[in-house]
């Protein structure tokens, strides 16, 4: 039975603004607030409250995650997004459900969708129930999760378990671990931040040992949540990686993501402020975003000083080409097969850098739950968004043939051995910025490389990314990975007529998911090329 009343009561306290209309896009629920302490997303939080609780019932109580944050976005934006037990993006069969609930004008509108969820999806209302959730630095995200709770409460959760301030992957972990038995859950490591800490510290200790402490490494923490988990996690390696840390206001709230973090050293390919106020020639810096998903590592070339980034394309060939030579050298190189997942984003030079490299790779749509999944096809699934949001996942089945190998020279039992340390150092559930970075420090130490080294694999393609606001961003529909235009009709012949001019030319349009805009990518081999016939060919007509 539904707790009419009480849930009734409750929802009352949570009125849905009535002039936003909301959707469950690439990273959940995201809007502007209306202040730093805005209240937009409340009605909202409640019906995850609701609907977090259902979904752990229809999964015999298994834990489901929340995470409030809005990433890499300004302060004074917020949203939420909903963890699936084995810690990664939510069913998207139920995206539409949290989009319906979302929607609903009224209480009773929203008791009306509901009960038709309830019986469409079967729930047994007497089932247990437990949710996990946490919230970025963003001072929204305290009365948000306020209103996440009446939810749960209302929709009589069991057991709600708040994380307070917690980096998105650090949620994901800890949601996966919940829900493992309990000989996994001790091999997996504690599903508390501390377990995280904790296990991100050994795994990489063991991964140093023998090799000579890293020069110091700048970490731009982008005045956000990265900062805290940070503040735990580097005195434990303080001897074998030393950091130096900018960017750690988190009492200002309106620094945030504010002229440093990953997106503003993407988007300007340049570094923050802060860091170029320090940064010496050939010094490796790297900027996490908003909620610590999100890395990109860059320097100043020795040469010319010449800023040069090193994006999640970068981080992916890396990667790629390392646990690639530790496989042949396990002598597992017939049995385990890698395979690298890219976005229509990733730089062409990337792609063609890989394959040339014997490296299968698939391009599929925007979104880590795109990436994820394909990535899972393979014995170790690379994927990275140029962005730098991304990881390497082991399948379950890698792990039982390397647990299992007979290793028979002792050069393989150290590839072994390296790569079951691996599997614990990156975040198995989804991307994550701190162990990222410390899984290049791993290889950069490994490889005996610096940023310049890592740098030499290819060059890349000049590109250029920009927003354009149009009318109405679902208009634009894609398909091919998103790399073609369907509607409106004509366009993508109007693209490619542009495109065609120039020598490795390649661009797309997409609607964002995430902000109200399309998005126009474009690369070709010359910066003029890039740029294109115009500055914003698209803006005219569209
Ligand atoms: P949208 O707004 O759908 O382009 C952006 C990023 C994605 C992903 C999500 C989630 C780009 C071009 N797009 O999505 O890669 O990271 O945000 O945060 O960077
Ligand atoms: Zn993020």
């Amino acid at each position: 039975q539904i707790p009419v009343q009480a849930l009734m009561a409750a929802s009352d306290k949570y009125p849905k603004p009535h002039d936003i209309s909301f959707a469950y896009g690439t990273a959940g629920f995201r809007t502007k607030q209306v202040s730093l302490w805005g209240d937009t997303l409340e009605s909202t939080l409640f019906r995850i409250g609701l609907l977090a609780t259902l979904r752990s019932k229809k999964l015999h109580g298994q834990t489901i995650g929340v995470m409030i944050t809005a990433s890499h976005n300004p302060a004074i934006d917020n949203g939420a997004k909903l963890v699936d037990p084995r810690g990664e993006m939510l069913d998207a069969s139920w995206e539409q459900h949290a989009t319906l609930l979302a929607n609903a004008e009224t209480t009773s509108d929203l008791l009306k969708a509901l009960t038709g969820l309830i019986s469409e999806l079967k729930i047994d209302l007497s089932k247990p129930s437990r949710v996990l959730y946490g919230r970025d630095t963003r001072p929204s995200g305290e009365p948000l999760a306020k209103a996440l709770r009446a939810g749960l409460e209302a929709m009589g959760c069991d057991a709600p378990q708040d994380m307070g301030i917690a980096t998105t992957p650090c949620l994901h972990y800890m949601v996966k671990g919940s829900n493992l038995k309990q000989e996994a859950q001790i091999k997996y490591g504690a599903p508390s931040e501390l377990g995280y800490v904790q296990k991100l510290a050994t795994a990489f200790t063991k991964l140093m040992k023998g090799k000579s402490p890293a020069s110091p490494l700048i970490v731009d923490c982008a005045n956000g949540v990265g900062a805290v988990a940070l503040t735990k996690l580097a005195p434990l390696i303080s001897d074998i990686l030393p950091i130096r840390f900018i960017c750690t206001n988190t009492s200002d709230a309106s620094a945030l993501n504010h002229s440093c973090g990953a997106d503003y050293v993407k988007t300007n390919q340049k570094p923050p402020p802060a860091a170029l106020d320090i940064m010496e020639k050939g010094q490796r810096a790297c900027s996490l975003d908003g909620d610590a998903d999100r890395v990109v590592y860059y320097y100043l070339n020795p040469e010319d000083g010449k800023f040069r980034l090193l994006d999640g394309d970068k981080i992916a060939t890396l990667a790629a080409g390392f646990i690639g030579d530790l496989v042949k050298q396990a002598g597992l190189a017939e049995t385990l097969k890698i395979g690298v997942v890219q976005t229509a984003y990733a730089n062409g030079s990337s792609t063609q850098y890989l394959q040339y490299n014997g490296l299968p790779v698939r391009c599929v749509p925007t979104g880590v739950k795109h990436l994820h999944h394909a990535a899972e096809r393979y014995n170790i699934g690379v994927y990275f968004e140029a962005n730098g949001h991304g990881t390497v996942l082991f399948s379950d089945e890698t792990i039982d043939i390397l647990n299992a190998h007979e290793p028979r020279s002792p050069a393989q039992e150290t590839a072994t051995q390296h790569l079951l340390c691996l599997i614990d150092l990156i975040n198995q559930a989804v991307g994550d910025a701190i162990s990222d970075f410390l899984m290049v420090e791993v290889i950069l130490s490994h490889k005996r490389w610096g940023p310049v080294e890592w740098d030499q694999g290819y060059e890349d393609l000049p590109n250029r990314l920009v927003k354009v606001n149009v009318a109405d961003r679902f208009a634009f529909k894609t398909q091919d990975a998103e790399r073609k235009l369907v509607e409106p009709k004509g366009l993508q012949e109007r693209v490619d007529a542009i495109v065609n001019k120039f020598e490795k030319g390649r661009s797309f349009v997409r609607p964002s998911g995430t902000e109200d805009c399309v998005r126009v990518y474009a690369e070709a081999s010359t910066r003029v090329g890039a740029d294109g016939e115009s500055s914003s060919p698209f803006l005219i007509r569209c």
